[in-house]
């Protein structure tokens, strides 16, 4: 079994019907599928990995050789325990690009192709969501709107990098979480593997596909359909070789925003169609997008349920 792949340029044409079917599929059965011909162009995409892989090159790999992370595998190896394994700590090295915040100057040319590609993205996210709207039967804009309070949505970019890990047995690269907002526009390393998705209580691998536009949803999404788009647990492997490159784009409420589920519509879609006898019910309160991210990051890499009642309903 392989994540769905689907042709985004396919939306244009004849074979409309059925690609907004394909893409509803990966939305109920599996929360992540992958887009190709979304769009954005190989050549910018080539641009988009070189920058990145420099910039870790020039800015970041010695850091990360130096940091608490890999301090803390080798005592780890020092005390020579069977079995032991670092729980509270990703072998990643992580930042993230927003509109308002300092960004690498290294390699010269990094601002200018990430500012492009994040834009192309963030066109891309939109348009997914459109999708979304019509597959859920919810009037076009709806999500977008839903996520924007009195700010717009947040739109973040996260560039990670995986570097190769002498014990993968000792620690994860990222440990399972879902995502807690909306959309996620993952470009992943072309070769390096290791992201993994739940599907059905099996982890199956996110299969590498050149330049292929990974999507996921987050809670959020999960939220607004009433259980009926469910975010999917996902973890990265550490590999002892390779240096995984993952660029990951997050389209979210802005903090500020009511996140609720959506219309009647979709309850009613939900208790007709698409649920199976095993899939929990949840009752979904309505909340300020702040206050769940204030419940996430104390939570994150706990089970996801009690995350809708911690929250503070308003
Ligand atoms: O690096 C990846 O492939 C996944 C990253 C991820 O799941 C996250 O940042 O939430
Ligand atoms: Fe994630």
């Amino acid at each position: 079994m392989a994540v769905p792949v689907i042709d985004f340029s396919k939306l244009e044409g004849d074979e409309r019907e059925k690609t907004m079917a394909e893409i509803a599929k990966g939305c109920e059965g599996w929360g992540f599928f992958q887009l190709v011909n979304h769009g954005i162009s190989t050549e910018l995409l080539e641009r988009v990995k070189k920058v990145c892989s420099d910039c870790f090159k020039l800015e970041r790999e010695d850091r990360f050789k130096s940091s608490n992370t890999v301090h803390l595998l080798n005592n780890l190896v020092d005390t020579k325990e069977e079995g032991k394994r670092l729980e509270d700590i990703d072998w990643e090295d992580v930042f993230l690009l927003q509109d308002n915040n300092q960004w690498p100057s290294n390699p010269p040319e990094f601002i200018e192709i990430m500012k492009e590609y994040r834009k192309e993205l963030k066109t891309l996210a939109e348009k997914v969501m459109e999708v979304m709207d019509e597959n859920l039967g919810l009037e076009k804009g709806y999500i977008k709107r839903a996520f924007s309070g009195e700010d717009q949505p947040f739109f973040g970019t996260k560039v990670s990098h995986y570097p190769p890990c002498p014990h993968p047995e000792m620690v994860t690269g990222l440990r399972a979480h879902t995502d807690a907002g909306g959309v996620i526009l993952l470009f992943q390393d072309d070769k390096v593997g290791g992201l993994e998705m739940l599907k059905d209580g099996e982890w199956l691998d996110v299969q590498p596909l050149p330049n292929a536009i990974v999507i996921n949803t987050g809670d959020q999404i999960e939220v607004i359909s009433n259980g009926k788009y469910k975010s999917a647990w996902h973890r990265v492997l550490a590999k002892t070789d390779g240096n995984r490159r993952s660029i990951a784009s997050f389209y979210n409420p802005s903090l500020s925003a009511t996140i609720a589920p959506a219309t009647e519509k979709v309850e009613k879609k939900v208790l007709n169609e698409g649920k199976s006898e095993n899939d929990e019910e949840i009752e979904y309160p309505k909340f300020v997008f702040g206050d769940y991210m204030e419940v996430y990051v104390k939570q994150k890499f706990l089970p996801k349920e009690p995350r809708f009642h911690a929250v503070r309903a308003v």
